[in-house]
């Protein structure tokens, strides 16, 4: 198993197909907006079947609200759900819980993202930017062990295969890298995650 998980950026079909091709090899998959809209919230438990899924909805509401999307998405199968970290202080808090802190394009996050990180409570991870390893070295020593870090930006926006992780990220989300050419997972060969075996 690689310490990927595919972003499922494509059609219903298509997303199948990858997923039944890359479940042993890879650690996960991740659902958005686009993969929900076409094949329903069914598609969260049918995806499960295959491997961890990360569902991305990107939920940005108070907390009560977003908890109920969360506990929605987790009930259908997923290990975890995105949040938006502009919400902090009033997070959604739990152990299925990624907030994203700083984002793989310029953003507001980049002045605030060390904030968000340093008090967040108890929640499973943060997303950080894979084609910034810098910033993941930073939050690594920041953070030490006690939460995952998942990255994306891999490929496509810029991130080299493996760097994420070599400065501590846990898993590397990648989405058109991977669909345009699934034998690219060989790329993450011998690579382990710095901290959590699973997403
Ligand atoms: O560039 P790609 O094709 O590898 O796709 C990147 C995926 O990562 C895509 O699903 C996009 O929504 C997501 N992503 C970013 O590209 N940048 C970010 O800052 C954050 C995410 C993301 O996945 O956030 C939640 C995990």
């Amino acid at each position: 198993m690689n310490p990927v998980i595919v972003a499922l950026d494509i059609s219903l079909l298509k997303a199948l197909d990858l997923v039944k091709m890359l479940r042993e090899k890879v650690a996960g998959f991740k659902i958005g907006w686009e993969l929900i809209f076409e094949g329903g919230i069914s598609i969260v438990s049918e995806i499960s079947r295959y491997g961890n899924v990360i569902v991305d909805l990107k939920v940005a509401d108070v907390p009560h609200i977003a908890n109920r999307v969360i506990n929605k998405v987790i009930e259908k199968g997923a290990c975890c759900a995105i949040v938006h970290g502009f919400l902090y202080p009033s997070l959604p808090r739990g152990e299925n819980i990624y907030v994203l802190a700083k984002m793989t394009a310029p953003t507001l996050y980049d002045e605030v993202w060390e904030r968000i990180i340093e008090n967040v409570g108890e929640i499973r991870g943060f997303v950080l930017p894979g084609n910034q390893p810098e910033f993941i070295s930073r939050a690594r020593k920041i953070l030490g062990c006690k939460y995952r870090i998942i990255s994306p930006g891999i490929g496509a926006q810029g991130g080299q295969p493996g760097n994420a992780l070599r400065a501590g990220a846990d898993f590397e989300i990648v989405g058109r890298y991977v669909v345009e050419n699934p034998d690219r997972v060989a790329e993450w060969t011998g690579l382990r995650p710095a901290c959590f075996n699973t997403p």
